[in-house]
């Protein structure tokens, strides 16, 4: 490799030797052309240039190149991954960069698209220069991201209000219980939005991408995290909701949990991240770091090393002062027991690979997860710390939390569906009184087509609910099929969710996520346009499963999840 660098090195030596003497000749009759071809002399002199690997890259300078690296790991890692592989963002891989070319890429860059891409240039976000330097940077081959620890998460963290000067009380005269926390997936904003009323109580600025909001166990913070790493705690108890401090836990993230076990309530705080592969614990009411742990480590089965184990899922036991941290590539399910940070014990528990979202049974003792690409549910039983089982089920599994339910015939379960297939799980989740029906599929459904991303129900409702906003078919992806629990052999009913909300737009209008009140009684619904498109929420009565409310508002841009505060702070699901 070092030969090689050394022949690139003294071939661009010499490209650059004759370029610049092709320049001098050129500024002899003046007018020197200002467009650069690759290799010439740096742009800025004599700046060192930047020595990328692919010579169709566009010239840049060593400080531009690190400039550059910069900003894309602050702004853009979050949806376009660490490595430019693409997330919620399009790959940036230098094959379809390069390829592109540097002018197209300076109008996305600037101009931003409907698919969620901000208009960096037209906000002010990045000056013209800016916007330039990285057309060319994403044409440069990617480099090892940064790894990100206390020095830069210490950096990073900005307390706005400190716990101190925080009331002792609460100090407004909102429903708290029944307050929705919306993301504005594509404007990096929250909308919370009071469930009696259907108002928008705040919008609030948040990381990049938002992607989910999780309360702690007192009811009295919202974390909100977005896939940029950037965590919002979110005091609810203020005056009005404020930001009271917020915090960069690495590049990309999706993940934020806090503890819940007696004693330890609001305590601490604790986020994954997809890169770098770790965790973090924070205080639970000031957002500092307090310790972080790799998730680098061996694959479970093969038992080899794996770079960059992404953090999926994390939640909080009831049973013991632990979190439950889902590792995505090593497959393994970490259990972090925080009653001493200084001694940190985590039991390393086997599961299978590409561990992703998951939620609890309905008695909080079990945490059901899926290894997605496995076709398989983890069952961890968070009072002993050990796997319970690995359920066998349909094609890629998505539960979201899942959803609870007492089969009429095989007793209390908890539902999957699936991105792969149109089939639904139901896995027995009583090892006591239905023994031979715990930890294996019990009844499987048929609901409307794959593409499934989340199931819900709630205690008092007798509505399965099933979406399948990523089916290819608008017909799917823009309705919602509903079961009755107390009748699954009767096949769903499909509501049409999409044409609900009476949007004239070509919009997509996928129908994302369904949410329950806390009373049980409505059924919340998003419907998830593009960025320049109308998106809407639509309420439907669980009783009679007719619409009820459409929530229209400017501001609510690709609202996607919806988390009512009382049932994220108890697991109602
Ligand atoms: Fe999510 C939960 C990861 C794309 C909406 N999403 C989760 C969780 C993970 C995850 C690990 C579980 C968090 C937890 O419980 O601690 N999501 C990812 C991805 O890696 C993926 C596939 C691609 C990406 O680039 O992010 C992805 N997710 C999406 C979307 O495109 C969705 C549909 C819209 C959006 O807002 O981005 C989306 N994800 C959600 C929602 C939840 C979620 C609404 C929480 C569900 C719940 O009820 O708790």
């Amino acid at each position: 490799m070092q030969l090689a660098k050394l022949c690139l090195g003294a071939a661009l030596a010499a490209v650059m030797a004759a370029a610049a003497a092709q320049e001098a000749a050129k500024s002899v009759q003046g007018g020197v052309e200002k467009n650069y071809q690759v290799g010439d002399a740096s742009p800025v002199g004599q700046a060192e240039m930047h020595h990328n690997i692919n010579p169709k890259a566009p010239p840049m300078t060593k400080d531009e190149f690190e400039k550059g690296k910069n900003i894309y790991f602050q702004r853009c890692a979050g949806c376009h991954g660490v490595l430019r592989k693409g997330a919620t963002g399009k790959p940036l891989t230098t094959d379809k960069t390069i390829a592109n070319g540097t002018e197209y890429l300076k109008v996305f860059i600037k101009y931003g698209s409907a698919g969620g891409m901000p208009n960096w240039g037209t906000s002010g976000e990045l000056t013209d220069a800016e916007v330039d330097l990285m057309a060319r940077y994403v044409q440069q081959e990617p480099p090892t991201p940064p790894e990100w620890g206390m020095k830069e998460m210490m950096a990073s963290l900005k307390v706005f209000v400190p716990p101190s000067q925080r009331p002792a009380k609460k100090m407004n005269d909102l429903d708290l219980g029944d307050l929705f926390s919306v993301t504005l997936r594509d404007a990096g904003e929250i909308a919370l939005i009071d469930g009696k009323s259907k108002k928008i109580v705040k919008v609030i600025k948040t990381g990049y991408a938002v992607h989910i909001s999780r309360m702690s166990q007192s009811g009295r913070y919202l974390y909100v995290i977005g896939r940029d790493a950037r965590i919002n705690l979110i005091d609810l108890w203020m005056p009005e909701p404020t930001n009271v401090a917020e915090i960069k836990v690495g590049l990309e993230a999706r993940s934020v949990e806090t503890s819940k076990f007696k004693g330890f309530e609001d305590r601490y705080a604790i986020a994954g991240t997809y890169w770098p592969p770790q965790f973090v614990i924070m205080e639970g009411d000031s957002l500092r770091p307090l310790r972080i742990e790799s998730t680098r480590g061996m694959t479970v089965g093969t038992q080899e090393y794996h770079p960059e184990p992404r953090v999926a899922s994390i939640v909080g036991s009831h049973f013991n002062p632990e979190f439950i941290v889902n590792a995505k590539e090593t497959g393994k399910i970490l259990v972090v027991n925080y009653r001493d940070l200084n001694n940190l014990k985590i039991t390393a528990i086997n599961a299978a690979q590409f561990l992703h979202d998951g939620g609890m049974d309905s008695t909080g003792r079990y945490f059901l997860v899926a290894a997605n690409a496995s076709n398989k549910i983890a069952v961890v039983d968070t009072k002993e710390d050990r796997l319970a089982a690995l359920v066998d089920v349909g094609k890629v599994p998505h539960p979201g939390r899942g959803a609870n339910f007492v089969h009429p015939k095989f007793g209390p379960v908890w539902a999957t569906s699936h991105l792969g297939d149109e089939t639904v799980s139901l896995i027995g989740t009583d090892p006591k009184k239905h023994k031979d029906q715990a930890w294996r599929v019990v009844q499987t459904l048929k609901a409307q087509g794959g593409g499934s991303l989340f199931i819900k129900t709630h205690p008092k409702s007798r509505n399965l609910w099933v979406d399948t906003p990523l089916n290819p078919e608008a017909k799917h992806s823009q309705s919602i099929a509903v079961f009755d629990i107390r009748n699954l052999e009767k096949g769903y009913e499909v509501l049409p969710i999409g044409e609900w909300a009476g949007i004239a737009d070509d919009g997509a209008k996928r129908i994302v996520q369904p949410e329950y009140n806390r009373a049980g009684d409505e059924v919340w619904f998003s419907v998830w346009s593009a960025k320049d498109k109308a998106s809407a929420l639509v309420v439907v009565d669980d009783r009679t499963r007719k619409l009820k409310a459409v929530i229209k508002d400017p501001r609510l841009v690709t609202p996607t999840g919806k988390f009512n505060i009382n049932n994220t702070r108890h697991d109602v699901y």
